[in-house]
């Protein structure tokens, strides 16, 4: 027995229970006490049955993912497994929070299983790039059927013990006591004789073996360019074809073919770097958060609704601000309409709809907001504007109240400056559509409080965001990034290659969208506003700078709000169509500024546009605006559509090789110039062989 697991005897059940915080998750200390145990209870003649259980918040979460990419220590999860498979007196296991993946695994492989009504069951695998790797591609289909077990393993979701029990994977379901009730239940299977049921020894049958297909034809699609979704439904269909051993056969084959690949490594890099995203740096974990219980929004746009609605999901009340009553009304129509749509999907009730929509009141005094605790601003994005916001919010919020700016690129210590609190200001940026989109840019000004930003990132975990500190800087994080990106697209059109085939090359590279389309989404007249303003006031903006999308908008083309863009879109339709007129606005912008079409492969398009994301990140790092380079991948993997399974654009040019990124830069500023001039940060990196990974700290 080792003190990660331990054992007593009750009324003659062996109660054994894993002690490994915080998720009980099967490190080598777990599985190694987990077969000293089962091999104890087996053989102690006063044992009739063994209760498996968990204390702390939950069964056992998993594999440890810490020790993925290190040499396995015996047993192994599989080996383990099948050693307590022949075991001959009778196993419950007992479920509380999140048994998941090889906890699952783990509980499958008992005779039956009771758990709490608050207990969640998945296979989350998949989500790591790879899949159930200790049987549950073969037993979950066994106990559950086919249909729930592709559609749990190729999800990763969580199941309710509800929703389980009525599969079949839950034996009881219990509303507390739980210990107590599953050393009962297996007092009962003693008791009654009740015959051992090895899930390994069912049978998975399905009706209509084209579900298989199908199921990867859906998954081409909803998950595109990721390998582990469809080996998941390779090893579900062996579960139905092959018999139990040889389908563990294949599950190991095709479980360590997705461990050993890049995807794999970038997932996982991802559920970290998510995590430690949350240490802020020189900030003591003890800092003193301030308690948010109610939230004002000044502005009530399509920002400042979505933006409301994280917080009415969680229950806390929301003044909404505007100057006029329209457009109050407005803001406020776009929240009702939102909770109606989640009633109509069957995602809320009634009930749920309405008591979200009485969180949300409006007014357009700011003397209603003398007691919130935090006010995020969400006006337009004018400098003038924000000055004439903070400096009544300065005047009638109570001290100690959080005000927040949601600037996407203003300097957020101008902001502070403008009240005479500057030590309660903060940037949060959130990404449209700001009640969906998971990235939360947490701007850190010169005066921000401890105390503040620690709320701020408390709160964007409780509202379901990814907080990611920013330090203030023209774009931040992310829009800064994206300026190189946005440059090298349209330098590329000017070249001659068409809006569609930019967008292809960096779809099939696994963004969410190519960089045009997502401008027609964004909507082209900001970037020219911004460009004109710039020129407006003396600087230098380089003619090829925007020359496509600045003829496009004086075209009336402004995207898809205006039914055109890059692209032409049918009414009602986001179906971008390359459209002859544009090809002639770019034919007569290329003349105009004399430039040569060239032949460029998509390789080379890929390039011109990822590359610029990761030179810029280096100078970010190397300027402190980011606090290490796994928090740049969070902000495009969750705010910019960046592929998971890619890792983010620091992660990703480390698997490049960041001297093979230096040399096709060197060559990129031969040909255009210092735009491409390599950050100092990441020409060193590359000439002492080291990588981004390297400069990350906890
Ligand atoms: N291994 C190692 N550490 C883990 C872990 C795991 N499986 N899960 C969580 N942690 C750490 C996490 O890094 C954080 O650490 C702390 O626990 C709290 O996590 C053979 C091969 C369980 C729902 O994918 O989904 O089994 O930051 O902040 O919000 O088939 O953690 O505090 O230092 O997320 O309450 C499959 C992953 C593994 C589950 C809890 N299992 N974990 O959420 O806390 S592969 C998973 C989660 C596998 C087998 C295969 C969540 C949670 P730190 P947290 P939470």
């Amino acid at each position: 027995m080792t003190s990660a697991v331990m054992m007593h005897i009750v009324d003659n059940v062996a109660v054994i229970e894993v002690d490994n915080p915080p998720v009980n998750a099967l490190s080598f200390a777990v599985r190694s006490g987990l077969q000293t145990t089962l091999r104890e209870a087996e053989h102690n003649e006063a044992v009739d049955a063994i209760v498996l259980s968990c204390r702390g918040n939950t069964f056992i979460a998993g594999a440890d993912i810490t020790e993925f990419g290190k040499p396995m220590q015996p047993p192994a999860l599989p080996d383990l497994l099948s050693e307590m498979d022949t075991l001959t007196k009778p196993m419950v296991a007992a479920l509380h929070g999140t048994a998941l993946g090889g906890g699952l695994e783990v509980a499958l492989t008992c005779h039956y299983r009771v758990a709490l009504e608050s207990a969640k069951v998945g296979l989350p695998e998949v989500l790591l790039g790879i899949l159930p790797g200790a049987g549950g591609t073969q037993r979950l289909p066994r106990i559950a059927g086919v249909e729930l077990a592709l559609d749990m393993i190729t999800s990763g979701r969580k199941v309710s013990s509800k929703e389980a029990a009525k599969a079949g994977l839950i034996d009881k379901v219990v509303s507390d006591d739980l210990q107590n009730a599953a050393i009962a239940f297996a007092k009962k299977v003693v008791n009654n004789k009740a015959p051992l049921r090895r899930i390994s020894e069912l049978t998975a049958t399905v009706s209509d073996p084209a579900i298989f297909d199908q199921y990867r034809a859906k998954l081409a699609k909803t998950r595109r360019g990721f390998d582990a979704p469809q080996r998941c439904v390779d090893t579900v269909q062996a579960s139905v074809e092959l018999d139990f051993a040889d389908g563990m056969k294949k599950e190991r084959e095709l479980f360590l073919e997705l461990m050993q690949g890049t995807q794999s490594k970038s997932q996982r890099h991802m559920f970290f770097a998510e995590r430690m995203a949350a240490q802020v740096q020189g900030l003591s974990k003890g800092t003193p958060t301030r308690d948010i219980n109610s939230v004002a929004i000044i502005g009530a746009g399509t920002m400042g609704s979505g933006i409301a609605i994280n917080f009415t999901n969680k229950g806390i009340p929301v003044t909404m601000l505007e100057l006029s009553f329209e457009a109050l009304e407005r803001g406020i129509k776009h929240i009702h309409r939102y909770y109606d749509g989640q009633v109509a999907k069957g995602r809320i009730s009634e009930e749920q709809a309405a008591s979200a929509k009485q969180l949300v009141s409006g007014t357009d005094n700011y003397a209603d907001l003398s007691d919130v605790d935090l006010v995020i601003e969400a006006v337009f994005e004018s400098m003038a504007v924000k000055q004439d916001v903070f400096t009544k919010l300065d005047k009638y919020c109570k001290p100690g109240a959080i005000l927040a700016s949601n600037t996407s690129t203003l300097n957020v210590n101008t902001i502070a400056s403008f009240t005479s609190r500057p030590q309660d200001v903060i940037g949060l940026h959130f990404f449209s559509p700001a009640n969906i989109m998971r990235l939360l840019e947490v701007v850190r000004a010169d005066s921000t409080a401890d105390d503040v930003l620690a709320t701020a990132m408390k709160l964007a975990k409780h509202i379901n965001k990814v907080g990611v500190v920013s330090g203030v800087c023209d774009g931040f994080i992310g829009n800064r990034m994206l300026k190189g990106y946005g440059r090298e697209a349209g330098a590329l059109l000017l070249e001659g290659v068409s809006p569609a085939r930019i967008d292809k090359a960096l779809y099939d590279f696994g963004m969410a969208m190519g960089p045009l389309t997502m401008g027609d989404l964004a909507g082209l007249d900001v970037g020219y506003r911004v460009r004109k303003e710039r020129r407006e006031r003396g600087e230098y903006v380089p003619e090829t700078d925007g020359a496509i999308a600045d003829r496009l908008v004086e075209a009336g083309r402004l995207g898809q709000k205006a039914g055109k863009g890059y692209y032409r879109y049918e009414e009602g339709s986001r179906t971008p169509i390359p459209d002859p007129e544009v090809d002639a606005i770019i034919k007569e912008a290329m003349d105009a500024l004399g430039c040569e079409p060239r032949e460029i492969d998509d390789e080379e398009i890929v390039k011109r546009l990822i590359y610029p994301l990761i030179n810029e990140a280096a100078l970010i790092l190397d300027e402190g605006i980011a606090q290490r380079p796994s928090d740049i991948d969070v902000v495009y993997i969750y705010g910019y559509g960046f592929p998971v399974y890619r890792g983010g654009p620091m992660f990703y040019a480390d698997t490049v090789g960041l001297p093979a990124i230096v040399a096709d830069m060197e060559q990129f500023q031969a040909r255009y110039g210092d735009d491409w001039q390599v950050a100092p940060l990441l020409k060193t990196l590359a000439e002492q062989g080291r990588s981004f990974a390297d400069l990350s700290s906890k």
